[in-house]
């Protein structure tokens, strides 16, 4: 008897069902599209409040992106890989910022959601994250839509910020303020918790482009998989285009799979190689490099090689 490979976290679009829920102050909020409103105020010349009627009648776009989370803000170097890849639909954030017109002074955007909670020992707390202006009106999308649904009241519902370059955290849920400023805000999601010193760096920096990765999914870890000639498959992602993944199966040198060139979308991108497993346990694990040059680190950080165990069985 053998486990097959579950299809479900193999797709190339993450069914809804399987995306996974981080929500830090508790339960999510009750929100209605009838009654949701977005204020965009601070360094502009017209403070607007948006009902999402008016948000419908902007210009709308759509985008396949990676949405991954960080991991935990409190144990930041520690692997989760909670990944998947989905699809938007929205607003872009340039023809909410068009509408108001940023002051001159205006440098960074601050976006913050309707929840409010407790914290690491901080309560009554909201979730607010803020992206540097330029970059935000480039990239952020305020979205209604994820996979062709409405979002679901957990993922946001109405309306949240996609950040498709950035980790799952910039995408800040059941959006309810826009405030351009000069400055960072000082808050425990901006300045206190999310922020990192990179390797080779001595500053440290907000949690914002994501680092280069990559999942085995095929086979699934822990399965047992019949012996001789399987596939190996997952996918690899970074801000920028993956370049190459290379596969090693036990202690058998790395060897580059056949990777999909990423499309003008920031997705993921599929990579296999066949490799003959004889029976008995094996340990198999992928490294990615993107087009920054940039590579997996073998352990220590949140995105260390993936490493799964499968067991090969002769006629299973
Ligand atoms: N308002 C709000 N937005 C939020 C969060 C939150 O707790 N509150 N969690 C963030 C984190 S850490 C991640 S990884 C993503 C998760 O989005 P999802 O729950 O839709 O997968 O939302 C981000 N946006
Ligand atoms: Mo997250």
């Amino acid at each position: 008897m053998f486990k097959t490979d579950p299809q479900a976290p193999d797709r190339f679009v993450t069914p809804v069902d399987e995306v996974f829920v981080r929500n830090h102050l508790g339960p999510h909020p009750r929100l209605d599209r009838a009654t949701w409103s977005l204020t965009v105020e601070g360094l502009v010349e017209r403070p607007l409040r948006l009902d999402f009627q008016a948000l419908l009648g902007l210009p709308q776009t759509s985008l396949t992106a990676v949405h991954e989370c960080f991991g935990n803000p409190l144990h930041p170097t520690v692997p989760t890989r909670a990944v998947t890849n989905l699809e938007w639909s929205g607003v872009p954030l340039s023809a909410v910022l068009e509408l108001a017109g940023p002051r001159p002074q205006a440098r960074h955007v601050w976006l913050e959601g309707a929840d409010r909670g407790d914290f690491a020992g901080q309560s009554d707390v909201s979730f607010l994250k803020d992206l540097p202006l330029d970059q935000a009106g480039a990239e952020v999308v305020l979205a209604h839509t994820m996979n062709g649904e409405p979002l679901r009241p957990n993922h946001g519902y109405p309306v949240r910020a996609v950040a498709p370059l950035m980790f799952g955290t910039n995408s800040v849920k059941w959006l309810s303020r826009i405030v351009l400023a000069a400055d960072r805000p000082e808050h425990l999601f901006t300045t206190h918790f999310y922020t990192r010193v990179l390797p080779g760096e001595s500053e440290s920096r907000p949690v914002r482009e994501k680092d280069v990765s990559s999942k085995l999914l095929t086979p699934a870890d822990g399965s047992t998989v019949p012996a001789g000639a399987r596939e190996i498959a997952g996918y690899a992602w970074s801000t920028t285009e993956v370049t190459t993944v290379e596969v090693a199966v036990d202690d058998a040198d790395w060897q580059p799979a056949v990777l999909d060139r990423r499309g003008p979308d920031p997705t993921w991108q599929r990579f296999r190689l066949r490799a003959d497993l004889a029976p008995g346990p094996h340990r198999i694990r992928c490294r990615a490099t993107d087009s920054a040059g940039r590579v997996q680190p073998l352990d220590g950080d949140r995105n260390a090689v993936h490493e799964i165990r499968v067991v090969a069985e002769d006629g299973a």
